[in-house]
Order: structure tokens, then sequence, then C-alpha cells
């Protein structure tokens, strides 16, 4: 199922970085290797004498009755009638791995945590990433929230960072979460629609609880359909507390950037794939990991002294807001890695489980109210999904040692040898431990207040961040912003909530009001509900993510050839695209041997045009060769793939005779290409036309050419997708 690129390379990258781990060693001790040669039993261990036919009464002629006595035919359907659990009642659908977690900047200047100051440590990770809407078995690329939720095994007790990939949430107080999420989920009456924000419920909740307006412009841009899950950002969200040794108290958010980057689907892509691959997020991370091209992400903190904490013109405790930049740094501390697939999909990414409430010593809460609700909730919901023993589980158990005299309940697999089973006990056996013993520090927080079903003053103001956002993107961002929620609305065919929700944008952009007025309808809003303060924050556009180099590292790169291809320009691409730690996927008409121009080469491609489709991958390059190139030029499903990757913004890459069939099948005089043995780049189309050498210092000229037109065709692939296609509207004919 993964694509893997070519065995020397990978396994020259596996051999430099190794993905061993405590827990992996601890999970070692309950992972059954299966033997080939074991017989099947039944679960009480008897060998079976068939697998095949259940007992009944046969006779020569007859098919008689199948016999209720018959241990085996019964214990396989009632084990397989028992098999489901609950999905998670959100972020049901998901995929995880493996990895490491390393500090490499000791963050003892906010908190006395091993896992964040120790740099000698390696703290072993499970991360698990999904989306929230959809049931287990929905697709990948739908518009939603992502989470990041990461269980790090440290030696002080398990630390769940249970985190989106989206820094702000669509309420202020976790008693609207049932509200949200039954209005986000499919429709009661006919369980639809499925994985999908775009319906009247969800957008009635948005327009009643104007604190979502800020949350709803984020999942609306580009965050919402991300390209792989380790493009992502991810954020803790809720705002945290660390203790410093010095007893000191800072507020925190938790950062996590990708080093590749951050980037996004175009929408008509993340439609068609929801249908062409499913499971295109799950299989990006397998093959990536596969691949050894490990996903990595540097770890930061936001930190607010206790002193500054009402010293914001938001309230610090209220999720629905970012702590801009510019106001609050984000100070980068440690390398997060993943770099191993799960060996069994139920027991490891589904029976994992994470609680807000699991931190260690050195880490707290705060009084965020949306925070305090989840610290209840997850452990609370692991109730009913695994039951009351869940953190027995292998994937969930803590890799330090674990003593306490909570005992018994459903599926207990623990034998504690003792005589007592509380505390106190006359012999004083495992005692609480001290602070210097690494007991948990609480800190001693003054309160003082009224008891009162109500918020603080400031989490009143629900538009001046969601104006920040909007000003805050580039001129595609808020293009796609738009078509996105035109997409949505539109979806809504109840004439009332549309006709709000187009009235609720004035209140943040009345450009962005009109816009998406003219395309679902409703009345034209006339003026800005509320005036623009026009500012902008560093971090919220993704389009000017800075600190992170291109690379065409885990890229997709298809090849697209037939009968007759130029060996050369193929082998030349092949070898670089490799070297380069893409995958190369040789797409053609048809899985069977394809021989190039002349003979002396062959390959049997990946797959054939119909199957696969260029939404699956990240660029296209076309080598030339007449007969190939004829061959493709004929057949409407090459065509396509030109045309399509060229409206999903794509780099493309042709060379010789191909040269001509990319130029007519784009079709736009603006995109120009090369004439002769110049390498032409233009709107992310790059282009070599090979003429035959009819001098020394021409060849030499050709060979110049052929090797820029590899590093030009590599830059566009790094740089994810060609905006100026679609600020020039070129990107339309898809
Ligand atoms: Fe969750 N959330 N959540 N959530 N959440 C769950 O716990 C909840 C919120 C997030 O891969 C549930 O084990 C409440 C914010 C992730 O297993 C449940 C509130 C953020 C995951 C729950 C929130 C998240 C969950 C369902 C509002 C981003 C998947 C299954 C107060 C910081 C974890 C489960 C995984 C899962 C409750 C809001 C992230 C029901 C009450 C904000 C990534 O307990």
């Amino acid at each position: 199922m993964a694509h893997l690129i070519p065995e020397t390379l990978q396994k020259a990258q596996h051999a430099v970085m190794g993905h061993s781990s405590d827990k992996i060693n601890d999970l070692a001790k309950e992972t059954k290797e299966t033997s080939a040669s074991a017989r099947l039993t039944t679960d009480y261990g008897v060998k079976l004498p068939t697998a095949d036919d259940s007992l009944k009464i046969v006779s020569d002629s007859q098919q008689g009755p199948t016999l209720l006595e018959d241990p085996f035919a019964r214990e396989r359907i009632m084990r397989f009638d028992h098999e489901r659990i609950p999905e998670r009642v959100v972020h049901a659908r998901g995929s995880g791995a493996f990895g490491k977690f390393k500090v490499y900047k000791s963050a003892e200047n906010l908190t006395f945590a091993p896992v964040l100051t120790d740099t000698s440590r390696e703290t072993p990770v499970f991360v698990r990433f999904s989306t929230v809407l959809g049931s287990r078995g929905s697709a990948d690329t739908v518009r939603d929230v992502r989470g990041f939720a990461i269980k790090f095994y440290t030696q002080e007790g398990n630390w769940d960072l249970v985190g989106n990939d989206i820094p702000v949430f669509f309420i202020q107080d976790a008693i609207k979460f049932p509200d949200v999420i039954h209005a986000g989920k499919p429709e009661p009456h006919n369980e639809v629609p499925q994985a999908q924000t775009a319906h009247n419920n969800f957008w009635d909740f948005q327009f009643n609880h104007t604190e979502a307006t800020h949350m709803f412009m984020w999942a609306m841009s580009d965050r919402g359909i991300p390209r792989s899950y380790r493009m992502m950002q991810g954020f803790g969200v809720n705002t945290f507390t660390m203790l410093n040794a010095k007893g000191e108290r800072h507020f925190v958010k938790f950062v996590w950037t990708p080093d590749l980057g951050v980037h996004s689907l175009v929408w008509d892509e993340a439609l068609k794939l929801a249908g062409q691959d499913p499971d295109f997020h799950r299989k990006d991370l397998w093959e990536a990991i596969e691949n050894g091209v490990y996903p990595k992400w540097k770890f930061g903190v936001q930190a607010i002294a206790e002193a500054d904490e009402h010293k914001f013109e938001f309230d610090i405790l209220d999720a629905t807001k970012v702590w801009p930049e510019n106001l609050v740094p984000i100070q980068y501390f440690g390398e997060l890695e993943l770099n191993r697939n799960p060996d069994e999909f139920f027991t490891q990414t589904e029976q994992i489980a994470f609680c807000t409430s699991h931190v260690v010593p050195g880490i707290g809460f705060s009084n965020d109210p949306l925070l305090q609700g989840r610290n209840f909730s997850y452990f609370d919901t692991q109730l009913s999904r695994l039951g009351v023993n869940w953190q027995e589980l292998p994937i969930n158990r803590p890799v330090c040692p674990v003593m306490n005299f909570n005992r018994d309940g459903a599926m207990r697999h623990t034998i504690t040898k003792s005589t007592v089973n509380y505390w106190p006990n006359r012999f004083e056996h495992n005692k609480p431990a001290s602070h210097e013993e690494g007991g948990y520090v609480e800190y001693a927080e003054k309160v003082a207040g009224i008891k009162a079903r109500a918020r603080a003053p400031k989490f009143k103001e629900h538009f001046s961040q969601a104006q920040l956002f909007w000003n805050s993107m580039s001129k595609v961002e808020q293009n796609h912003i738009l078509n996105a929620l035109a997409f949505e609305l539109d979806h809504c065919e109840d004439p009332v909530v549309y006709g709000r929700m187009v009235q609720r944008l004035a209140d943040i952009d009345l450009g962005l009001a009109q816009a998406a007025c003219e395309m679902v309808g409703g009345e034209m809003p006339m003026e800005a509900t509320r005036a623009n303060h026009g500012r902008k924050a560093p971090g919220l556009s993704q389009v000017e993510f800075p600190g992170v180099t291109p690379t065409i590292a885990s890229r997709r790169v298809a090849i697209l050839v037939a009968d007759g291809y130029d060996k050369v320009a193929y082998g030349a691409a092949y070898a670089a695209i490799s070297a380069g730690l893409a995958v190369p996927l040789v797409i053609g008409p048809r899985r069977a041997k394809v021989t190039a121009a002349g003979g002396g080469h062959e390959v049997t491609p990946h797959h054939h045009l119909e199957a696969f489709r260029s939404t699956m991958v990240d660029a296209i390059f076309i080598p030339g060769g007449e007969q190939s190139v004829r061959t493709l030029s004929k057949n409407g499903r090459a065509l396509h793939w030109i045309r399509e990757a060229f409206g999903h913004l794509k780099a493309i890459g042709a060379t010789g005779e191909a040269v001509d069939l990319v130029q007519s099948t784009i079709g736009l005089s603006e995109v120009q290409v090369s004439a002769t043995g110049d390498v032409h780049e233009s709107y992310g189309v790059v282009t070599l036309k090979q003429v035959k050498p009819e001098s020394f210092a021409e060849a030499v000229k050709i060979a110049k050419g052929a090797a820029g037109f590899l590093d030009n065709l590599f830059y566009a692939i790094a740089q994810h997708r060609n905006w100026d296609r679609e600020l020039d509207g070129l990107n339309t004919q898809i």
C-alpha cells in the first residue's frame, strides 16, 4: 500500500535512524509475534481440526442441521459479534504513530518537569491525528479541524497533550461542548451529512454563538484541509500553567511547528480525494515513516508571567483567543519525531486514550473553563469506550512504576500481591511521595470570588481576533476563506441560516460579507456592522510561514509514460526524485511493461492512468519520446491529469516532445514553454525542449540546461503550489 522510495535509499535512511524506546520495549512484552508454523487454536488453546466447516449432521445425499453443540463455530461467531467497541464520540477517525521527543534547550526558566528540562532524555511518544466530526469510516480529506494528540511516556508518568491543528476553539465554556458537537454532527432526523460542516445546524450554531466567529474563520481557511498530518501545526489550545524550581508560575500555551511547513490541499482536490482515496492522510503518514522520511515538529511554548495575566485586551484564559506572536513570542525548546508505524491498528491507534488531566509535576492547569471541563470529560468518556481499567491496556500504561489502591473493575488484569488495599495501613506500605521524592506539587493559588453562572468581562468580546485573522491572510488565503464560506452556506437550504450568516460576516469584513452574499444569496449587507481595526499579526498566515526550508522530501511525483518514452530523461528524473527522498510514481496507460524508445529500458508502471489520479500526487513530470507522447496525447485521462494538476496549482515538468503536449493541453498563452535547449519556467510549469546538438558548444548548452531543468522543477515542487496561477485566474479549467 505504501509507495516506497527505491530500496537502497530507504535502507540507508533506516540504518542511520533507530527507533526503539522504553515504550516499544514495554509493548514487546505483550506483542505476539505470529509464527507461520503455529497451528490454529481456540481462545482456550485447543487445536482446531478444521476452520472451514461447522459441526453438522450429514448423510451421503443430504446436508443436515448444524449443531449448536459446536464450541468452535460458536466461539468464532461470538468473538466476531463483539469485535466493535463504541467509536470515540468525537475524533473517531484517526491515525497514529510512535516516535520520540527530545528537548535541545532546557525550559527550566518555566518548569522543573524533566521531560522539558533534561536535554539528555529521549521520551517515547505515541501521536494520534484525527478529524473531529466524521465516524470511524469517514474520509480523511474533509473540511474539519484535525486532532493532534500526544502521549508522552515520561519517567514521571504519562503526560497527554491533546491538541488540535487550529489554535482556538468554538466555545469558551465546556458546558457548551455537547451543543457544538450535536450541531456539527449529522442532523438528528436523517443522519445527514457525514463528516461535514456544510449544513443548516452547524451554521445555525455559529450564528447563535458569536464566540465561535474567530474559530469558524480558521476552520474555513486552508487549515481545515491539510495536505498531510505531517504538514500541520499543533496547538494545545487551552491555557496551561508551568511551575519552575523557584516556585514561579507562568501561564503557557503549547505549539508544534512542522519542519515541512504548513501546507494544504486545494478544495476541489480535497473533495475529489474524499472519494478517490478516502485514506489519503493515513497512507501519507504511513508511507513517509516506511520511507524513513520521518515527520518532525519543533516544540514551542508561549509563556506569560503570572503578574502579567491581566495586561492583555483579551482574557488569556479564553480558548477562543490566540496569544498573538508579536505580543507573546514562541520559545522553542524541543523536537518531536515520528519514526515507527503501529503494529496493529486496534490495540494501538484505537485503544490509545488521552486525558487532558494527565500532566506531570511541573505542569498544571489554569482556570480556563474549557480546560476545566475537558479535565472531567476525557476520563469519563474512556469509561464507556474502554472500561474502568483502560489505563492497563498496553498502549496506555506508563513506562514508570504504577502503585496505588485502585482495584478491581471489569477486565482488571494486574495481579497485586498484598494483604492491604487502603491507605494509611498498619504496615505503612506504599506511602504517597514527598516533593523530594517526586510527588506532584500543587500550586497554592489564591482564589476569591462569588459563585455564579457567569463569564469574566473580557470573555464577552468576540470579533476582534476574527478580524485580526482575516486581516493577516494573504490574498490567496482570503479567496479560499470566501470560497469555503460560499460552499458551506450554499449547502444550507434554510434561508434564515445563510441569510443571517451573511450578515454576521459583516462583523468581520464588509467586502467578505458582500462577496459571500453575491454567491449564496440573502440580503446584501450595505455597511460594516463593526469597524475593522485593521491590525495584523505574524504566524497566522500559512503562506508566509517563516523558518521552513523548502524541500521535495516525501513529495509524490508522478512520471507519465507510454511505450517509446525517452529513457535518458526518465532515468535522470527518477534517480533525482529518489535521491531527494521524494516518491517517484510511474504512471502508464496500463500496469504492464512499457518499453523505452529504441529499447534498452523498460518499466512496469506503479499504476495506470485511470486508477490513480493527479489528486494523489504533488507534481507530474512527462519525459519526451515521440511515440510515448503521441499515445498520451490521445488518452483523455492523460490530458485530464495535466489539466487537473495545473488547476490544482501543482508543479509540472516536461521535456522533449512532451513540452508541446503540456502547452497544448493547458492551452494558455500566459504559460510560456521552452522553445530551444533552454530551460523555461512559467507559472510552475518547467520545460526543456531538447534539440539535436549541431555543435559541441550546443551540446554543452543542452547539458547545462538539463541539470538546470531538475533544479527548477524541484524548486517548483518544494514551493508546494504555484499561487500566481490562482492570482492571475489561470487555474479554472479543472
Ligand atoms: Fe476534545 N474530546 N473536548 N477537544 N479532543 C475528545 O475524548 C472534549 C477540545 C481533542 O485521538 C473525547 O477520548 C470537551 C479542544 C482531541 O483519542 C472527549 C471539550 C481540543 C481528541 C472530548 C473538548 C480537543 C479529543 C472523545 C470542550 C483541542 C481525540 C474521545 C470542553 C485542544 C483524542 C476521547 C484521541 C477527544 C471532550 C474540546 C482535542 C469526549 C468536553 C478545545 C485531539 O472526551
